[in-house]
């Protein structure tokens, strides 16, 4: 079957997403082997022909209270409106298994003023909180800070540079030029929070375009690391243990996102899923547009 050789290789995974009897065909394999919440939607889904991953609300939940809310499939993290902070979680039901590959592909929308902050992130985690988990908001982007996200490897697309120059937040003070970026990290208390497989925009450029782009998250399970391509960027970081970075094997994933003094409309619409080495709702969705 195709579902390792799909999921060792991003490129691969991509091409294969592309053809509808392949992902078909992975879509069959999975429900031999696997009995989740996803899998019982997406048996629902097929009798009630809708042939989608059409109801994000089935698979994640926004934190309770916070700044994050879903209309039909599209998640706002944060509204255009300062000092917010929000999230998106897996549902219990559908944490990811790290020792199985792990894909996601999703549109962001980082707002539409460049001068705008505080910005998103990917996150797996496996904090005492769960899926309730989230931090300040500001620079510390929901993940950073006295009450950061434990257990835990992001992906921050950072549309602030925090370098202690305004509000005394220094989370970025490694990142040079000093300008918008994109890094893998490890959320702590900080103050300033270490930028791995980190991309910097050059000068004058910024995330924040007013328009959707594609971004791609995966893990490979063999070799225990983390990878990015966001708008042609990419990056990846190799963890040593699953035990020492997540406490364990299990871990939810989602996003979070803030705003601070400045702030923008933070969206994003989660298009491909593949948890544990299995992608149904991706299949259906490209039988449903392609096939
Ligand atoms: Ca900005
Ligand atoms: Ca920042
Ligand atoms: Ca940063």
């Amino acid at each position: 079957m195709n579902i390792k050789k799909i999921g060792i290789a991003t490129t691969a995974l991509l091409l294969c997403a592309n053809l509808p009897m392949q992902t078909h065909a992975m879509a069959a394999e999975s429900k031999q082997v696997y009995a989740t919440k996803a899998e019982s939607k997406l048996k629902s889904s097929q009798e009630e022909g809708q042939g989608s991953f059409s109801d994000v609300t089935d698979y994640f939940s926004v934190v309770p209270g916070k700044s994050s809310s879903i209309e039909k499939n599209m998640v706002t993290i944060t509204p255009n409106s300062p000092r917010q902070a929000g999230g998106l979680w897996s549902d219990a039901s559908n944490k990811v298994d790290l020792t199985k590959n792990f894909h996601l592909k999703a549109d962001l929308f980082m707002g539409t003023d460049p001068n705008g902050a505080d910005g998103m992130a990917f996150v797996m985690q496996n904090d005492p909180r769960g899926n309730t988990a989230i931090s300040a908001n500001g620079g510390a982007l929901g993940l950073y800070g006295g009450s950061y996200i434990k257990n835990a490897l992001a992906v921050e697309i950072d549309t602030y540079i925090n370098d202690g120059s305004e509000y005394g937040e220094t989370w970025d003070r490694d990142v040079t030029p000093k300008n918008e970026h994109i890094a893998i990290t490890v959320p702590g208390v900080g103050p300033v929070i270490e930028h791995k497989a980190l991309n910097v925009l050059p000068n004058g450029a910024y995330f924040e375009d007013g328009e959707f782009h594609e971004v791609t998250f995966d893990w490979n399970a063999s070799t225990k690391t983390l990878s990015y391509n966001y708008r042609g960027y990419t990056g990846s970081y190799q963890v040593q243990s699953l035990e020492d970075t997540f406490g364990g094997s299990e871990v939810f994933f989602g996003f979070v996102g803030t705003t601070g003094d400045r702030n923008n409309l933070q969206q994003l619409k989660i298009t491909e899923l593949q948890i544990n080495g299995i992608s149904p709702e991706l299949a259906l969705e490209i039988n449903d547009t392609k096939g």
